[in-house]
């Protein structure tokens, strides 16, 4: 009995190393949430929001797809009343900490859409980070206006750093 206790707390310690092992390399970052609305009419531009964790920091410095000719990412202020979005080199993700990218803030902006994203849609996308170099994960279309991942509706007139409502 004493000797299967211990044989069995033996396999425990090598599976905590083990799995501390998978998560110390490979890619670090934690990647969620992803989903674009739906472009209304011949729109050729659309936004990419995302959830995404680094248990060491990292930081997010591009982005691509086939579903569009460019994806650069963007933020987008507040400048004298008038809602202003510019480029920027990259996103930092703090060591340990959610950054989710949400209307309002900061997204990743594709130019010249293949075809229009239509609700329910899925397409891939490529996350380049500077420290855990590129990652594929899938894009899901939500329906126009949409404000959250899962498809939640609002009034439209997102502001930055406001609090989404939660899913039910
Ligand atoms: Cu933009």
């Amino acid at each position: 009995m004493r000797s299967r206790l211990a044989a069995l707390g033996a396999s425990l310690v090598l599976f905590a190393a083990a799995a501390g092992g998978a998560a110390a390399q490979g890619s670090d970052v934690e990647v969620k949430d992803v989903w674009a609305r739906a472009t209304p009419g011949g729109a050729q531009t659309a936004a990419i929001y995302v959830t995404m964790a680094s248990a060491a920091g990292d930081r997010l410095t591009g982005a691509s797809t086939p579903a569009a000719q460019t994806a650069e990412l963007h933020i987008m202020t507040l400048d004298n009343g008038a809602m202003k979005m510019r480029q920027v080199d990259g996103i930092d993700l703090p060591a340990g900490q959610a950054v989710t990218l949400k209307p309002g803030g900061y997204h990743i902006m594709l130019t010249g859409l293949a075809q229009p994203l239509k609700e329910g849609q899925n397409f891939p996308l490529t996350l380049t980070f500077a420290k855990a170099g590129a990652q594929q994960v899938t894009v899901n279309v939500q329906k126009v206006g949409a404000m959250g991942p899962g498809g939640e509706t609002g009034n439209g007139m997102s502001m930055p750093g406001m609090n989404m409502p939660m899913k039910p």
